[in-house]
């Protein structure tokens, strides 16, 4: 079965707007079928530009986001609860105008934040009630919510795929999926087959990122059980590169990166979705 290689926008934009919409009609022509559309700063998105200029040029879409200081769905502090489930309808509602069926990323608490203890039971029964909520809403609209396990250093919150499901379970929603980031699970997982294999059932994305967020092909991770994951699962849904080579400085903050990861973004990309078709062909992945 096949699967659709897109990319996200932060590998030319640090900011989307109908000043990016460009980004489109290029991703097309390096041969990627999909865009992630980051919904970081939903005032400068416009649905209605982005549905008319990705059906013109046969691009797929998705939205993510990386929930901010200050709307932690897990927080105790109510205000901050709500900030959250303001900030997620409100991407739900962007993705459906769009015309997307895919909203993910770090949904489930702010990134980068810090607490000074372990997370327990009632941080995730909180995540998960402000997730029901965003779900049932997002459910009407034909949007299913992906939860992005990223490493210890960005979140206290959801590490593993194991940890992603657990808290899905937990918001007891049928359009709630997880999302799965090699860059991350080089982190936290034991290896990269039996999470892939265990997240396919409820997966949404995939983001495709090397050890170092460089290069797919040019780091660490173990490219070979990722798709073998993906096609012993039986996954055909979407698969992205993801890096920051012109996010905003307070993406790359966020994310650690202090060095140029590539030599631009076009090479980047051009390399990277090469190998990275390369290797899913391997598994069959390639139509
Ligand atoms: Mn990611």
């Amino acid at each position: 079965m096949p699967v659709r290689f897109a990319v996200h926008a932060y590998a030319w934009t640090s900011s989307w707007s109908n000043d990016t919409l460009w980004i489109v009609d290029h991703i097309a022509k390096l041969g990627l079928e999909a865009l992630e559309v980051p919904l970081m700063e939903p005032r400068l998105v416009d649905p209605a530009a982005i549905r008319a200029r990705a059906g013109a040029a046969g691009i797929g879409l998705l939205t993510s986001l990386a929930l901010p200081e200050g709307a932690d769905p897990a927080a105790e502090d109510a205000d901050e609860r709500g900030r959250a489930r303001t900030r997620l309808i409100e991407a739900v509602d962007l993705t459906a105008e769009m015309g997307g069926t895919v909203f993910t990323g770090v949904v489930y608490s702010a990134i980068g934040k810090r607490i000074d203890r372990r997370p327990v039971d009632a941080d995730y029964e909180r995540a998960a009630e402000v997730l029901a909520g965003a779900a049932r809403h997002a459910a009407e609209r034909g949007v299913t919510i992906g939860l992005e396990p990223i490493n210890r250093y960005e979140s206290y919150l959801v590490n593993t795929v194991d940890q992603a499901l657990r808290l899905r379970e937990l918001a007891g929603e049928p359009n709630i999926g997880v999302h799965l980031d090699t860059y991350h699970m080089n982190i936290e997982e034991d290896d990269f087959y039996a999470p892939t294999v265990s997240a396919v059932p409820h997966l949404v994305h995939v983001h495709l990122s090397e050890s170092h967020r460089g290069i797919p092909g040019r780091g660490t991770v173990d490219w070979d059980a990722v798709f073998r994951g993906l096609a012993d699962g039986g996954y055909d849904g979407m698969v992205g590169l993801e890096s920051f080579v012109e996010a905003s400085e307070a993406m790359k903050a966020a994310t650690y990166i202090w060095r140029p990861l590539a030599p631009d973004s076009d090479t980047l990309v051009r390399e990277g979705l090469a190998f990275l078709r390369g290797a899913a062909a391997t598994h069959g992945l390639v139509a």
